[in-house]
């Protein structure tokens, strides 16, 4: 045996490893390119591709199961993936350099020249370019995303290089460590020296199984963590209790209940009525991050097929007639019960407004397009874009519209699910063909409109109260734009049904607090909420899960008073 590594599996293993600590710190290179200087991210590029293509059942059952975080841990398992296969790499690359004809690759000591660094890196440079971002969609070299052409040949060069050169530098470390150990062992024993080599076979092996058992363990506690607190989100779990609910249902009520407004004390845990910008929910299509759009370079185009195609600047755009409306926006992926529900006041330009700047809309046109900065769109029909209360809003809560909520501007559809909500517009487009939006792409209802839904704030599910001491059972009801006439609360499986007292709402567009006065006796409880909207409809109690069109059922906590 001589000091340098001679048996093909040796060297695979030393440049698997060296591979995979070269990746690990390439592929941190790589994040925070991809965050600073907008380079790619090929793990986002991937993950949105799986998403895609994922089948319908399959996406319904990881969302289910993961809820909001199921992006996350795509992003997570990708990025371990990412780091096998840049050791793989290293290992081929260690494997099969030697048989190049055409160079001296190696020295006598067995360490690679730097070159052999800089040629994988080219190799990588080509085939992520040319082969791996077209099979994601994302066109050669990524000339299908907003990263842009360019910085993705510089992000991914920079990255290939630092892989490279690390790895040369990681593989000579490796090769260095193992001479100094058989030195070592030349003076002593043949049989320690087998023993040294088994040791650092052995050592290799773990380092291994470490990184892969901690990636899994990590994956498996935010999965526990995730799932113990996504519990708020309960329907009915009783099946009969669900039939007689289904049974007794009476979809309408006619006249309308005139709605019970009053005082609604303010309780711990029940949802403030304006929801912090801080606090207010975010969803993003995008794994790492969302885009930053620089306001000064930004502009925001209105054509297709319009008489006068336009553009605005930021100064432009914010120079403009505002109004300001509150609008309560909620997650066509919210379960029953979830917390994918917040509302603000915003302020911002109506859309039919922008509209009208554009001349007259040619006949045959029948739906406008939001693109945005993420690649994200979506389209809703001319007749919804016209209303009054559809704008563009540039400010949330009083403040600018902050980043993560979609700043410059975004798009505010009241009636519709958050999806259609665009974040990050850059471009209006008035069309004639029924477009379909990213999400629409993946089997999620186009028209979208917001299902009633009501949640019990507090007590909490699972909790104990103290027995025969009032308190209140409180939360949200919600139904886009057709408010809320009467909430409703059940203590006895829906048999009698006790109105609560409603705040009145601070738009027909918002969410609606209520509160029901509460004694419990000693013992378990089951509570029940429904609503219904100003014409009349009563919530269905009928168990939807979120794909394709919204989630519905009864929202039901369960306490033991004591
Ligand atoms: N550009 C862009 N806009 C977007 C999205 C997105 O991924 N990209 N997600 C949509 C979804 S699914 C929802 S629910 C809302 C959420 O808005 P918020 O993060 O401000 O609450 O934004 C919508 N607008
Ligand atoms: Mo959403």
């Amino acid at each position: 045996m001589g000091p340098s590594p001679t048996t093909q599996k040796e060297r695979f293993a030393r440049g698997s490893l060296a591979g995979l600590l070269a990746g690990i710190l390439a592929t941190l290179i790589m994040l925070l390119l991809s965050l600073t200087i907008g380079g790619v991210s090929l793990p986002e590029a991937l993950g949105s591709a799986i998403a895609q293509f994922l089948p319908l059942p399959l996406f319904d059952y990881l969302h289910q199961t993961l809820g909001g975080d199921a992006k996350h841990y795509l992003f997570y398992i990708i990025l371990v993936g990412q780091c096998l296969v840049f050791a793989l790499f290293g290992g081929l690359c260690n494997l099969l350099i030697d048989r190049l004809k055409f160079g001296q690759w190696r020295d006598e000591q067995g360490d690679l020249q730097y070159s052999v660094g800089l040629m994988l890196a080219f190799v990588l440079w080509l085939f992520t370019g040319l082969i791996f971002l077209p099979l994601t969609g994302s066109g050669i070299f990524g000339a299908q995303l907003s990263t842009g052409v360019m910085s993705t040949m510089l992000s991914l060069a920079i990255t290939g290089i630092a892989y490279g050169l690390l790895f040369i530098f990681m593989h000579n470390w490796l090769t260095w460590r193992a001479l100094k150990a058989s030195a070592n062992a030349d003076l002593e024993t043949d049989a320690t020296f087998l023993d040294k080599q088994q040791q650092r076979r052995a050592f290799l092996r773990n380092g291994i199984v470490v990184v892969g058992l901690s990636a899994l363990g990590v994956a498996a506690w935010r999965f526990i963590v995730g799932a113990a607190s996504g519990g708020s989100g309960a329907t009915t779990r009783d099946p009969q209790l669900q039939s007689s609910l289904v049974d007794k249902y009476q979809a309408k009520i006619s006249p309308p209940p005139v709605p019970n407004y009053g005082e609604v004390q303010s309780v711990a845990d029940l949802s403030s009525e304006i929801t912090s910008n801080d606090k207010f929910y975010g969803v993003s299509k995008n794994l790492a991050s969302d885009p930053t759009v620089d306001g000064g370079s930004w502009s925001l185009s209105v054509d297709g097929l319009v008489a006068q195609p336009f553009s605005l600047t930021y100064k432009e755009l914010t120079a403009l007639p505002t109004h300001e409306q509150y609008e309560t926006l909620m997650c066509i992926s919210n379960e029953v019960g979830g917390e994918y529900m917040s509302n603000a006041r915003w302020e911002g330009i109506a859309l039919k407004d922008l509209l009208q700047k554009a001349g007259d809309i040619k006949p045959g046109a029948t739906k406008v397009v939001l693109h945005a900065a993420d690649n994200y769109s979506d389209s809703i029909h001319l007749s919804k874009a016209l209303e009054p209360t559809t704008m563009v809003a540039i400010k949330m809560n009083g403040q600018t519209l902050p980043s993560a909520h979609g700043y410059p501007a975004r798009l505010l559809v009241p009636g519709i699910y958050g999806m259609k909500h665009v974040k990050w517009i850059t471009h209006i487009e008035i069309v004639n063909t029924d477009y379909k939006g990213y999400w629409q792409q993946n089997g999620w209802s186009d028209p979208a409109p917001v299902k009633m839904t009501s949640r019990i704030d507090t007590p909490r599910d699972g909790t104990k109260v103290t027995a025969n001491k009032p308190t209140y059972i409180a939360g949200v009801a919600f139904s886009g734009n057709k408010g809320i006439s009467q909430v409703e609360v059940s203590l006895d499986g829906g048999k009698q049904w006790q109105k609560a007292v409603l705040k009145r709402p601070l738009s027909a567009l918002t969410w609606v607090l209520w509160e029901v006065p509460w004694q419990p006796q000693a013992g378990n409880h089951s509570i029940i909420v429904r609503a219904i909207d100003l014409q009349g409809n009563v919530q269905t109690p009928q168990i939807a899960s979120p794909l394709p069109d919204g989630s519905s059922g009864y929202h039901t906590v369960s306490v033991n008073a004591s």
